[in-house]
């Protein structure tokens, strides 16, 4: 595990495993709110939405499920998010602030925040491949990045270290997530490097992922698509002003 976290480390840089916490108050905030978020997750009154689950496909392999969490269960991911991995940085907007954490591990037991969204993915049996759906172990990897306004990611395809079966949680903010064909010769390239180009691209999809979705790219939206947040200007609404916290699940190949 220690060579794979220095992998990574070299790999992304500089990013949090839920050690960003130091003084008492923030220690106890945290624990607080890690406590709020367990009691949520185990209330049943809060697992999923009263509506009927939709699945869309607008890329083949990339999949939305519409409302997949409670709200109150999103709040709750929000700030226990928050104190675990950003704990420094609730108001501090500089460049150099903590905005990512990393979390390795096999995210088996429901019971556990990871675990619990790992889980989900499998509610609905549309979201992911059987195979995927299926094997030992679903995510092993999560990686958990801060947005303030006015930011977003390039578009790129996640590294194929990664294997097939990716999804992506929004906490916050919506996001309008976007997603490119790549030709064969450049899918080494986007694996690589996040592309900041904000031309349009014949055939490109846009979705908004709100807080409650869950999307998942596998097969060809996985391996063939680069999927990117455009940075939004400031629309002068404070919902989709707001931070952004989102939680993306993968399995080491
Ligand atoms: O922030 C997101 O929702 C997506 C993050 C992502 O694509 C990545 O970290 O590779």
């Amino acid at each position: 595990m220690a060579d794979t976290q220095e992998l990574f480390a070299e790999l992304f840089g500089d990013a949090s495993d839920g050690e960003g916490a130091g003084s008492p108050d923030e220690i106890d905030n945290e624990f607080a709110h890690h406590d709020a978020l367990l009691q949520l997750m185990n209330d049943s009154t809060f697992l999923g939405s009263a509506s009927t689950p939709h699945v869309d496909e607008p890329v083949p392999g990339f999949k939305i499920h519409r409302n997949a969490l409670h709200p109150a269960l999103c709040t709750a991911f929000f700030d226990w998010l928050s104190a675990e991995y950003f704990p420094h940085t609730s108001t501090d907007t500089s460049a150099k602030r903590i905005n990512q954490g990393m979390h390795f591990g096999a995210m088996t037991d429901a019971s556990t925040p990871f675990g619990f969204l790992s889980r989900m993915c499998c509610e609905h049996p549309l979201l992911l491949p059987k195979e995927v759906r299926e094997r030992p172990v679903l995510f092993d990897q999560a990686i958990i990045n801060l947005y303030d306004p006015g930011e977003g990611i390039g578009d790129h395809i996640d590294l194929l270290r990664f294997g097939d079966g990716i999804a992506g949680f929004s906490f916050g903010a919506p996001a309008l997530l976007r997603l490119r064909p790549v030709k064969d010769d450049d899918i080494e390239r986007a694996a690589r490097y996040a592309d900041h180009d904000n031309g349009v691209v014949p055939g490109e999809v846009s979705a908004w992922i709100k807080p409650g979705d869950i999307y998942a790219m596998a097969g060809e939206a996985r391996f063939r698509w680069s999927h990117g947040f455009p940075a939004l200007h400031h629309s002068g609404d404070p919902v989709l002003d707001g931070r952004r916290i989102s939680v993306t699940l993968r399995k080491l190949a």
